[in-house]
């Protein structure tokens, strides 16, 4: 390091498993530059290559960051506003927000949220606030993976108990299915996964490229993972790999499953999924061999069957009885409750009594669209790019009567709407912490740089705005200092903020976690509930079933638009040396689907669906099956510049949790 080069070392928050340690330069003439932390053990130096081209980009560039609060003084999506001081905005928000409270009630105040930031207090602490005046949430998961935690919280009690990573040695076999983490986890993929030794079986529709350095690929057609699922059941059952005594002693229902098993053959599973019979009897084998870690994705779960797909993938652990022993067991995210956070008291949900039932991002567009939302407030997300029914929510944001607040780094999109856009500052500008979703640990996010202009932390924004509306409740001004020190009590006792930025991550607890262990699950029966009423109340089916989707018709193809290797969601669309890399307007086929529709590569093609259609430039790629399209989520979008992927999405919603199905989209494409 060159002398009077200041470094100091500090988490990556952002909506990813690998949670980074980052190191913030300074050198002796103030220039500024953000690298991996060579000691953390995720990331070992490097960011991932979209985060270092933002962090050292538009993320710090304050022209390209909002400095201070703006008031709307044009028409709605025009973006055009005007500085106001901090005071001003907060005490004409707290005025509106006040009459419109009184008239309507807190319930027509609408918010929504995501992982903009996963800081444990950015992301959660606003939440206070918006219990405190009863207003309405979007339920943030609904955009994302609220299927899967709708399926597996009912079956195991808890969805965020996964296998601890550390006790990788022990597994023999990892299958990943529905995850993609060369481009979601690459850190991940490039350390954890590649130093495992262990066999590598991948389930997903696209030869991505974790599939093609697995051993094994099952490159099913999308919709058709239960019957995989059911298939592979099939061929264990027929190499004894059944664990009978744990489903008798540790489970409810797998008769409904088993009487489905004579039919599900691997024969069977072959017609429906398209994977050769000798490879699900391959990866049977080795999963039963094991030991055996299942990370189950996120982006598999959002098609219109997406909770019974979970529930059936999750059936491989429980029929084999590969859990609560190193090296066994599953994944999905890993919440931070087993590292001692407590979410309820973060976002305060003492404070919200009985409060309005959330909305779901589905059905957001048509909630907006009705007068009785009187109020909105987002923040930590851009729904006029990641949301659905974007022309309708496009529609709807532009309602005059819509009193809207949108709190970012950016002038998004969203944010074009807004009555009054307030900047948020950037997690390299306040101390925080960090929990990361896959490995068990807690990072500090230590505060490295001062705010752009006067950006403030989303916690300071609202604990301001509480003040302006004299709303006096001790939750909704406690200190970042005082909420920091409880959290790490609870990690770790005596842990401390000084003492964890020094090391940045700490493993939490210090021992690897073997979920459980004792063999007791967090249902009602205290047993793995693979079927029950549940179920069936929440608008499923009492047993996980061998549905699948049909094959789209021939001239149909199903467009998958997971995350690619340049965008964080739309996060970085702005960054110019980001975006020319994303290729967000780029939709991927088969040669073969290209030259049955005679397109050429390169080409400008219309993609349609009944809900909407985009010009697109056409591209033809291996790595996409025939019957598939294939585009990245959510590039940057300005209201004013039209539509991305979105637009073609009316709000599908999968079998549970009123969840997202993008993934089951059919769409057209021809020649421009
Ligand atoms: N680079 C980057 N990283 C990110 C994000 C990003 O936008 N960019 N987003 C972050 C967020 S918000 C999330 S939720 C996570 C998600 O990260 P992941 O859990 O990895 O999920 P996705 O990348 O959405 O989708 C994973 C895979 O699901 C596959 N898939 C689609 N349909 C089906 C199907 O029917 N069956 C099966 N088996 N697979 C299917 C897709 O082909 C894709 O490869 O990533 C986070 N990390
Ligand atoms: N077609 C399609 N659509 C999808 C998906 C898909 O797979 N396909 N994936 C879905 C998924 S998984 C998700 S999670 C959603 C994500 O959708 P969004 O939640 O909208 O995600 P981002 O686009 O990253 O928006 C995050 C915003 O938060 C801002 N931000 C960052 N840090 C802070 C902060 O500290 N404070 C504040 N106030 N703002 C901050 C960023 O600048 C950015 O504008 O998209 C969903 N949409
Ligand atoms: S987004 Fe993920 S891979 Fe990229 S720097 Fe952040 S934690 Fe690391
Ligand atoms: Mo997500």
């Amino acid at each position: 390091m060159k002398s009077g080069t200041q470094a100091i070392r500090t988490t990556c928050p952002r909506d990813c498993y690998d949670a980074c340690g980052m190191l913030v330069r300074t050198d002796a003439d103030g220039r500024v530059t953000v690298t991996g932390d060579p000691e953390h053990d995720v990331s070992r130096g490097a960011l991932c290559a979209k985060c270092s081209l933002a962090y050292n980009g538009v993320w710090r560039d304050p022209k390209a960051r909002l400095g201070h609060p703006l008031k709307r003084v044009g028409r709605k999506g025009e973006g055009v506003f005007q500085p106001v001081s901090w005071e001003a905005a907060l005490a004409e928000i707290a005025d509106r927000l006040g009459h419109i409270i009184e008239e309507h009630g807190g319930a027509s105040v609408l918010h929504t949220h995501y992982t903009g930031t996963c800081s444990l207090i950015a992301g959660n602490f606003p939440c206070r606030f918006f219990n405190a005046i009863g207003a309405r949430e979007v339920d943030p998961d609904t955009v994302c993976n609220k299927a899967g935690h709708a399926a597996l919280s009912r079956m195991f009690g808890t969805s965020t108990l996964g296998f601890d990573p550390r006790t990788v040695a022990d597994a023999g076999t990892i299958m990943i299915w529905g995850a993609n983490p060369s481009a979601t986890a690459p850190h991940v993929d490039r350390y954890w996964l590649d130093e495992s030794g262990a066999t590598v079986i991948v389930v997903d529709p696209i030869w991505h490229d974790t599939a093609a350095k697995a051993d094994l690929h099952l490159q099913l057609r999308p919709g058709t993972d239960a019957a995989l699922a059911f298939g592979l059941l099939n061929a264990i059952r027929e190499l004894g790999g059944f664990d009978r005594k744990f489903l008798t002693e540790c489970t409810e229902g797998f008769a409904s499953v088993e009487s489905q098993l004579d039919r599900t053959t691997p024969a069977w599973a072959a017609t429906v999924t398209g994977v050769a019979e000798d490879d699900i009897r391959a990866a049977a084998t080795a999963y039963v061999k094991g030991p055996s870690l299942l990370w189950l994705g996120q982006g598999f779960q959002r098609q219109r069957f997406g909770g019974n797909a979970m529930r059936a993938a999750a059936l491989l652990p429980v029929a084999t009885g590969q859990i609560g022993r190193p090296g066994t067991g599953l994944l999905y995210l890993n919440g931070g409750e087993s590292r001692g956070v407590d979410y309820g008291d973060l976002a305060g949900g003492d404070l919200a009594a009985d409060g309005p039932r959330p909305v779901s991002h589905m059905d957001l567009a048509a909630t907006l669209a009705k007068t009785d939302t009187r109020a909105l407030f987002t923040w930590n997300n851009n729904i006029a790019v990641s949301s659905p029914d974007q022309q309708a929510l496009l529609n709807a944001l532009a309602r005059e009567d819509l009193f809207q607040v949108t709190i970012d780094l950016f002038q998004t999109g969203t944010a074009d709407f807004a009555d009054f856009v307030l900047p948020a500052a950037s997690f390299l500008e306040f101390d925080d912490l960090v929990a990361s979703y896959f490995n068990y640990s807690i990072s500090a996010q230590a505060k490295a740089l001062e705010p752009v202009g006067e950006a403030l932390p989303n916690q300071e924004i609202f604990r301001r705005l509480a003040r302006a509306m004299r709303l006096d409740a001790p939750a909704l001004h406690e200190s970042d200092v005082s909420i920091i020190a409880r959290t790490l009590e609870a990690a770790e006792p005596g842990l401390t903020f000084e003492s964890l930025k020094a090391d940045g991550t700490r493993a939490v607890p210090r021992e690897p976690v073997i979920p459980f262990a004792d063999r007791k699950f967090p249902t009602r029966s205290g047993k793995i509930e693979i079927a029950s009423d549940r179920f069936v109340r929440a608008g499923g089916t009492f047993a996980p079933e061998a549905v699948y989707d049909d094959p789209p018709g021939s001239d149909t193809l199903r467009l998958l638009s997971p995350a690619g290797d340049w965008l964080m969601n739309s996060s970085y669309g702005n960054d110019p040396r980001v975006a020319e890399r994303a290729r967000g307007e780029t939709i991927y086929v088969s040669a073969e689907e290209a030259g049955r529709r005679g397109l050429a590569p390169g080409g400008r093609v219309r993609v349609s669906t009944p809900a909407g259609s985009l010009v697109m430039e056409l591209a033809v790629s291996g790595r996409v099956p025939d019957g598939v399209a294939l585009a990245y989520k959510s590039p940057w979008l300005k209201a004013k510049d039209g539509a991305n992927i979105n637009t073609l999405n009316p709000g599908l919603k999968s079998d549970l949790g009123q969840s997202t199905a993008v993934h089951s989209l059919l769409v057209t494409i021809e020649a421009v």
